[in-house]
């Protein structure tokens, strides 16, 4: 508080000298009263890969989260989890949704296991007590030989089979940019297409989703409209940002296990 005050005075009497007083010293004193608020910007994460020596296979990512250079510690739960965390290989082919460990000190630990060497997009999503929702991105170097890319190529058609279900994605009023749009995901199953009814709640809602560009450089909002059932159809809402291809994973949960559906489309 005394810093606070000191901070004040001192843009009080920077005021006073200038003699010919700004109106900018007084949103100065804004930013002071509001010094108590996490701001995105002072929020940094550092990523840190450690091959596991024993066997070999998997790499422990180590998340450290600050805050003005200070471990944060205080995590709101965020869809029923303290951070999410998305890793992408950087031909879009290979989609991690997971969880890590919280340790204390802002760090967070998670293994994974990665199918090849070389850079992965890692986007860790959370929220800070008192502040708003953060996502925080980087690419992240993994030991050992890299695969060789596979080219993103988009989709004729949304419609995609995965353990049993038809999951047909449509986006309404359609792709375009710079205006929200509606994600909407039937779920079917069987030659039939029976609708299926009984999707679970996964991290609270019917479903996530995820959609990044081609480059891997835009992570779009993506948010779940409430109050919807259990199937078949959900839905989400987005915009995209401009024109180009994107990859979308749609994410659902029956039967205690989660389905990844991959699309890829082209925003014209
Ligand atoms: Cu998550």
């Amino acid at each position: 508080m005394s810093r606070r005050i000191g901070l004040l005075f001192l843009t009080v009497a920077a005021l006073l000298l200038s003699a010919c007083g700004k109106e900018s010293s007084w949103e100065e004193e804004e930013i002071v009263e509001e010094s108590n608020r996490i701001i995105t910007d002072d929020v940094k994460v550092n990523w840190e890969l450690e091959k596991n020596q024993a066997s070999g296979k998997s790499d422990l990512i180590r998340i450290s989260v600050t805050n003005k250079g200070e471990p944060m510690d205080d995590f709101e739960v965020n869809h029923e989890k303290l951070l999410h965390l998305i890793v992408v290989s950087k031909d879009l082919s290979y989609f991690n949704h997971i969880h890590p460990e919280y340790k204390g000190d802002g760090v967070f630990e998670i293994e994974n296991e990665f199918p090849a060497g070389g850079e992965y997009r890692m986007i860790a999503d959370f929220k800070p007590t008192n502040g708003h929702s953060i996502s925080k991105m980087d690419w992240v170097t993994v030991e050992g030989e890299a695969a060789q890319g596979v080219a993103v190529k988009v989709d004729d058609r949304l419609e995609k089979k995965v353990d049993g279900m038809n999951v047909v994605l449509s986006v309404e009023p359609g792709l375009e940019t710079g205006k929200e749009v509606t994600l909407k995901f039937t779920v079917s199953e069987g030659d039939g297409k029976e609708p299926v009814t009984d999707l679970e709640p996964y991290l609270g809602s019917i479903g996530h989703v995820v959609v990044l560009s081609e480059d891997g450089e835009r992570y779009l909002h993506v948010h779940a409209l409430e109050e919807q059932g259990s199937g078949p159809e959900a839905l989400f809402e987005t915009e995209f940002p401009q024109s180009g291809v994107y990859k979308v994973w749609g994410q659902f949960q029956r039967d205690g296990e989660v389905v990844t559906v991959p699309y890829v489309v082209e925003v014209p």
